[in-house]
């Protein structure tokens, strides 16, 4: 067990503002400064909610909104006690899109945000969440985009303002990638993890 239990760094935001990417980056940079380092993303598609869930996003299965919800915050579900067990061996995960990607993307569609936050209690909460933000006229131009249900821009301009009323800027830093260069955000958030990183608390928190 190390003595220092890892941090918890989020990347969150609408599609195509290149989470993955810079996720990806990120644990590549953390490893590099020899820091022990996994990469996690939501939805997990290869678990049986998983399934389900990619099912839904290409169109394949329609699910009523509710019955969708839940099935992404239990995907998120399934892997608490590893994610327990890699921060409290000092494993830094990396997170491509967590809970608030749950509320944003269903508040949208018009359910009640409170309701939506609900399943969400318990679960680990970050040390930062980083929100990318960017031009979404150029975002919705981008390859990929328009394969599966969300991919709309109305809806994408929607889960944006249900992303706002999240924003909690104790733990959020927002980053925006406008006219950046992949480098310069990469350079934009590792500044920002620093930061956050010389103010960890010893325990685990929670949501919410
Ligand atoms: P991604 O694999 O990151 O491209 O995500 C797939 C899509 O699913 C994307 O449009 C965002 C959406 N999404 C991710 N997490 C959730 C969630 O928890 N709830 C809902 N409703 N949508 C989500």
């Amino acid at each position: 067990m190390s003595s220092q239990r890892g941090m918890i760094i989020v990347l969150e935001g609408l599609d195509r503002v290149g989470k993955t990417t810079q996720a990806q980056k990120l644990v590549q940079s953390l490893r590099n400064q020899g820091k022990n380092t996994e990469l996690i993303r939501f939805p997990d598609r290869s678990t049986m909610t998983g399934n389900l869930i990619n099912q839904y996003l290409s169109g394949q299965t329609k699910l009523n909104d509710h019955v969708i919800h839940l099935l992404f915050t239990a995907n998120r579900w399934e892997k608490f006690d590893q994610m327990i067990e890699m921060i409290k061996a000092g494993t830094t995960l990396v997170i491509d899109r967590y809970s608030y990607s749950g509320v944003a993307y269903t508040s949208a569609k018009g359910l009640d945000f409170d309701w939506c936050c609900s399943p969400e209690k318990g679960l680990i909460k970050p040390d930062c969440v980083l929100f990318l933000t960017t031009d979404i006229n150029e975002s919705c131009k981008r390859e990929d985009f328009g394969q599966e249900i969300y991919d709309r821009k109305e809806f994408q301009k929607s889960v944006h303002q249900a992303y706002e009323k999240l924003i909690d800027k104790t733990y959020w830093n927002i980053i925006d990638t406008t006219n950046k260069t992949i480098d310069d955000v990469h350079d934009e958030i590792l500044k920002a993890i620093h930061v956050r990183s010389t103010n960890i608390s010893k325990n685990i928190s929670y949501l919410w």
